[in-house]
């Protein structure tokens, strides 16, 4: 019997691994990419949709369900998978990133971080247990550690305090949820900012930890995408072979790639959602504006190699109308479309590495966006 956390490495080629990670609600095969359901939906999707879309995992936000409904309330009516219907794995990001992205806080202590609730003021405390505690009341197969992400910029002495803080954090967080309770696993979060040293002394510290995997957070803040390529080369090859590895927030298809060929195997970003939402489509081609007055009247489909319902039905000229009317279809048909890109990309960069192709899939993938 499989149990939650088990990680097989199948094959690599070059530093690209093709894995399994087992959790509570099944396997997940790796590299892949997680749609975010920040309220406990991928917004404007149904389960049945991203079921029909091979979507392996997704991601909710402990911010967010804490605020509104609550994760009493989500536990009374048994737990995040129950309450949403969703019968596959779920990664539930910590919210520490939530409360000092959305600029909501804070008093920053050892203790933990205060924060106002975006929706009513109302004050409120997250420290590492209470972040655990809430994401044992959703249920999620992959709980996250509470940690800081320090904003671009942040000098060395800032940086240094706060991973180490982030570390004490961290152990406090597996203290609290020993591994193999419950059948929920946990990662730890290397952080360190763009200080190549303290993002080694960040994943020594952390390695120390009894984790089930490790994610790379303080990653696309704000950063160019040079020096984002440079950390996540840096410290990709010194993290434990054997686990999992999650890079946070990431990103665009060609910055997934570079992930994958830096040997990463976990993915969230907002990116595909909501770039569906303001018109912002991916396709074989690379990025199409819907909104475009060119588009009026092209009777093809968005991406004629795309199998998605939204490629397979309609045409450019209809995504345009309903993209200007503002139709509620709109966010539907292009997040279908988006999300079923980014999958069916991870699908491929599978495949690939298994057949020892990937360096050319991402050379193909390179070409088609690289006026980005
Ligand atoms: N920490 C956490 N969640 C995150 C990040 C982080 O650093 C990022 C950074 N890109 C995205 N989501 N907990
Ligand atoms: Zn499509």
């Amino acid at each position: 019997m499989s149990i939650p956390g088990q990680f097989t490495l199948h094959t690599t080629d070059g530093q690209a691994r093709r894995a399994t990670l087992t959790t509570a609600h099944g396997e997940i095969q790796t590299p892949i990419f997680m749609p975010v359901g920040t309220q406990g939906t991928v917004k404007s999707l149904s389960p049945l949709d991203l079921e029909e879309m091979n979507a392996q995992i997704i991601l909710g936000n402990t911010y967010h369900l804490y605020l509104r409904p609550g994760d009493e309330l989500v536990a009374r009516r048994g737990g995040l998978h129950r309450f949403a219907n969703w019968k596959r794995p779920i990664l539930t990001d910590s919210g520490g990133f939530q409360v000092f992205s959305l600029q909501s806080i804070r008093k920053l202590s050892e203790e933990g971080v205060e924060f106002r609730s975006y929706i009513d003021g109302s004050k409120h405390f997250f420290s590492p247990e209470k972040a655990i505690d809430i994401q044992k009341n959703l249920g999620s197969d992959i709980m996250m550690v509470l940690d800081e992400c320090v904003g671009y910029g942040a000098d060395r002495e800032y940086t240094e305090k706060s991973l180490e803080m982030t570390t004490r954090w961290a152990e406090r967080c597996r203290t609290h949820h020993p591994r193999g309770t419950n059948g929920q696993i946990m990662f730890g979060i290397v952080q360190g900012g763009f200080f190549k040293d303290l993002r080694e002394k960040s994943l020594d510290q952390l390695r120390g930890i009894d984790f089930e995997g490790f994610a790379i957070g303080g990653l696309s803040v704000g950063e160019s995408t040079k020096e984002m390529y440079d950390i996540l080369h840096h410290i990709t090859p010194l993290m434990p072979a054997d686990k999992p590895r999650y890079l946070m927030g990431v990103g665009t298809p060609l910055d997934i790639l570079e992930g994958v060929a830096a040997g990463v195997d976990m993915f969230d970003c907002v990116l595909p959602s909501r770039n569906a939402r303001n018109g912002t489509l991916f396709t074989s081609q690379g990025k199409v504006n819907i909104k475009r007055a060119e588009f009026a009247e092209d009777d093809s489909p968005l991406d004629p190699e795309c199998g998605c319902y939204t490629c397979r039905n309609f045409t450019k000229a209809y995504l345009r109308h309903l993209y200007m009317a503002k139709e509620l279809l709109s966010y539907r048909l292009n997040t279908y479309h988006n999300l079923y890109f980014y999958l069916d990309m991870m699908k491929q960069v599978r495949a690939s590495i298994e057949n020892g192709s990937f360096a050319e899939l991402k050379r193909r993938f390179e070409a088609a966006y690289a006026t980005e």
